[in-house]
């Protein structure tokens, strides 16, 4: 006999069966011991009279998170919470916990963030944690089915670099035999000399920064969704990445209703147009505050303006050449502003892109412009004098949607084994 899950046994009345799963809760009554058992769909009841002597002195060893099959028959019960129990014929114990364990799984008794993460063999066994990662994977296979519909080729390119894309502060140095080589920050390069073969790439993958910044919203490791186009403009980029957005949302709020249900989380609304905010229109909401053009947008000033058009999804567009990467795109008749974008959720950004620069020329103008070394491109430079399209694409954070979506608190909880500038455990 297979095992049965716990969510297919509504249909299994009057059966016999055989479940696996974790003992989630006990109550001692008089005459019956219940036993909530928890596998990876659901839970279920067990009800065990005390009279079958030979089951209960079984039972009666059990503790929360003891591994434990059972061998029973399917009834359907007016006040089981669960609205059906299992009336076992045989128990067996498969695997003790040993108690006092780090966290009470069934959340009644809440924990610190630290314990949380350190405990994270327990806490994703909680139900919210659990529902948090369900919802992650769901998001993660929208993402796939929205862009494999529409013709996109998945890339995987390589995490040690010789060379720096995203600014050389932030990078992690790893000794590769006898050269010194990095993690990579993101896979701009990579993915645009591929736009030059496929045309429409994407990848979905770790990528390291050594950001001492120690806030609810940085990781130095995270996984981000990056895609890459050529023959797209930054608005076609923008309306492809605002579909892909409602399609995902709205298909999680569809198919995932039992984990948001867990969490309790409101649905966010994506029924309306991503407005495109001009970088010039924001310094001059934020003008009172002191706020200048060519000023970066930093946490604090975002909040401002999200306090000005409220907590939406949102654009901002033409950013000031001096703000963005190297590989942006000028604009033709502004050279002092390029085709890029930030892609926000009120204050937090989810994404960023733009158009890219896709002559070899130009591109070595505006390295040597930005007091970079042309010769550490040189791959690059080739691919884009090799015939490169006009392309552009983004960088999508993984987790900061999934904070969003699920109404975190800290982006460590939405990462299985979040790494930052304190914790490299576990
Ligand atoms: P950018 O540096 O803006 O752009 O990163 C893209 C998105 O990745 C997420 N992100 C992070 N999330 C958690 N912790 C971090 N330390 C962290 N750093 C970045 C954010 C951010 O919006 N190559 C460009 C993208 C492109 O133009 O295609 C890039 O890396 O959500």
């Amino acid at each position: 006999m297979k095992k049965t899950y716990l969510n297919e046994i509504p249909n299994l009345v009057d059966k016999e069966i055989e479940v696996y799963g974790w003992v989630h809760e006990i109550r001692d009554t008089a005459k019956f011991l219940f036993i909530i058992l928890r596998d990876s769909a659901g839970k279920a009841q067990i009800l065990i009279n005390k009279e079958k002597t030979e089951i209960y002195n079984v039972a009666k060893e059990l503790h929360h998170e003891d591994v434990i099959y059972v061998k029973g028959i399917v009834k359907k019960s007016e006040i089981a919470r669960l609205g059906y129990e299992i009336i076992p014929n045989e128990i067996k114990i498969l695997s003790k916990a040993k108690h006092p364990l780090a966290l009470d799984v069934t959340g009644k008794i809440n924990a610190e963030l630290n314990t949380i993460l350190d405990a994270r063999y327990l806490s994703l066994r909680r139900d919210d944690y659990n529902a948090i990662f369900k919802i992650q994977s769901a998001l993660v296979r929208y993402i796939r089915e929205f862009l494999y519909e529409r013709g996109f080729i998945e890339i995987f390119t390589p995490k040690i670099i010789k060379f720096a894309t995203e600014g050389g502060a932030e990078l992690f140095q790893v000794k590769y035999f006898d050269e010194i080589s990095y993690l990579a920050q993101s896979p701009q390069i990579y993915k645009e000399i591929c736009s030059g073969a496929f045309e429409k790439v994407f990848e979905i993958a770790s990528y390291y920064r050594a950001e001492k910044s120690r806030t609810p919203y940085h990781l130095t490791e995270f996984l981000s969704f990056d895609v890459e186009c050529a023959f797209y403009s930054y608005h076609d980029i923008m309306d492809l990445l605002e579909s892909l957005m409602k399609f995902v949302i709205n298909k999680l709020y569809e198919k995932n209703e039992k984990e948001f249900n867990i969490l309790k989380c409101e649905k966010i609304n994506v029924d309306y147009k991503f407005e495109r905010i001009k970088y010039d229109e924001v310094i001059s909401i934020l003008e009172p505050y002191g706020i200048k053009w060519g000023d970066d947008l930093t946490q604090h000033t975002l909040k401002l303006l999200e306090g000005k058009i409220g907590k939406k999804f949102f654009f901002i567009i033409d950013w000031p050449t001096e703000l963005k990467p190297f590989y942006t795109h000028e604009h033709e008749d502004n050279p002092k502003i390029t085709k890029s974008f930030d892609f926000n959720y009120g204050f937090l950004e989810i994404a960023s892109g733009g158009e890219r620069i896709y002559n070899g020329d130009k591109l070595v103008q505006k390295l040597k412009k930005m007091n970079l070394n042309p010769e550490n491109f040189s791959l690059f430079i080739k691919a884009l004098d090799s015939g490169m399209p006009p392309h552009a694409g983004f960088g999508l954070g993984i987790s900061r949607l999934l904070l969003i979506l699920t109404n975190s608190k800290n982006i460590k909880e939405v990462v299985l084994f979040p790494r930052d500038v304190d914790r490299l455990i576990p």
